[in-house]
């Protein structure tokens, strides 16, 4: 049976950061938006992260979410080998709480554009709808679902607080 095409490439260091990026996965799920996720580690598969970084286009992936922690080279390099938008989701690591995920993220070179995302699950999840965002430029329908999915979450906030059950 032949792959189903994925739009987003969720890419992470290593198997660790999955707790974070499946948080990317399932918004993009709740989305509709086709994704495909691998292991791809800057230090530990440098050749495999060449390969996928210059044949990601080729491949049809439009977007790709790069998580990674600590000396968090990977949306950086990957970004170096690719013109697709690559954002970039610091893992919050052991050590310093994330902090060195995030700087290894964000301080690019002017001229390869990471785009940057908070540490963690809220990173996750926002580089999911980033990610949507710009699919949805190009697709009516999942702008709908984009703009659905908004609604549902103001909706969900209650005017005033309660304690907890
Ligand atoms: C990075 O090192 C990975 O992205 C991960 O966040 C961190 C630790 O990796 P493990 O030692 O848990 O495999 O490359």
């Amino acid at each position: 049976m032949a792959k189903q095409r994925a739009d987003v490439a969720i890419i992470m260091g290593s198997q660790s950061d999955w707790a974070t990026m499946k948080h990317a996965a399932d918004t993009l799920a709740a989305l509709g938006v086709p994704y495909d996720s691998r292991i791809v580690s800057a230090h530990r598969t440098p050749q495999r992260l060449y390969e996928f970084a210059h044949g990601a286009k080729a491949e049809g992936f439009k977007v790709i979410i790069a998580g990674a922690g600590g000396a968090a080279h990977l949306p950086g390099m990957t970004a170096a080998m690719t013109a697709l938008p690559v954002f970039g989701v610091p893992v919050e690591s052991k050590a310093l709480s994330g902090q060195d995920s995030l700087l290894s993220i964000v301080q690019m070179p002017g001229g390869i554009p990471v785009g940057t995302l908070a540490i963690g699950k809220p990173g996750a999840i926002n580089a999911a709808l980033l990610a949507a965002a710009v699919l949805a430029l190009g697709d009516d329908a999942l702008a709908g679902r984009l703009e659905a999915w908004r609604a549902e979450q103001t909706a969900k906030v209650a005017e005033t607080p309660s304690d907890p059950a």
